[in-house]
């Protein structure tokens, strides 16, 4: 069983569709494992986006990443990270196929609603980075026997 870190940027809160992503997750068979509402501050930006430092778009990310409150998600599943960015997308919402998150509801690169861990490893240093231990749980989805 994987886990990853989803962030709904404040794209998509400002634009109301939380629950419409949220729910795709749900859908999909993923079991959620930790959520919460948060201002982004510059410090947890820079180390969140510390891979794309130097790169022309890194000042205006962070930008946007601490514009406005994210919500912050662990999911877990079966190759939950492959799975998720194969939901998730091109990160050009243009580009993004349709039935995709972003190629449903995003056209711009910087604004594509959705953050997903890219690997393994980079997952547990990503929830280590947005949440405490104590703030993940453990329950067991009563379909779950249906869905793995
Ligand atoms: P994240 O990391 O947010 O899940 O997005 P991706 O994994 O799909 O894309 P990424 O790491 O290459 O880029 C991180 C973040 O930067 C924005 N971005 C990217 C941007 O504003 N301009 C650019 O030219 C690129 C390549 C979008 C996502």
């Amino acid at each position: 069983m994987q886990q990853t870190l989803i962030l709904l940027k404040p794209d998509a809160v400002q634009r109301r569709l939380v629950g419409e992503i949220v729910s795709r997750f749900e859908r999909k068979g993923m079991r959620l494992a930790g959520l919460k509402f948060v201002q982004c501050t510059k410090e947890l930006a820079e180390k969140h986006y510390a891979v794309h430092k130097g790169k022309p778009f890194y000042d205006s990310l962070l930008s946007f990443l601490t514009s406005g409150p994210t919500v912050a998600m662990v999911w877990e599943g079966r190759e939950a990270v492959a799975a998720s960015r194969s939901m998730m997308g091109l990160t050009d919402g243009a580009k993004a196929p349709p039935g995709t998150i972003r190629g449903d509801l995003a056209l711009s690169v910087q604004n594509n609603l959705v953050h997903g861990s890219d690997s393994v490893e980079n997952a547990t240093l990503e929830i280590a980075l947005w949440f405490q231990p104590s703030e993940l749980v453990k329950f067991d989805n009563v379909d779950s026997k249906w869905v793995g």
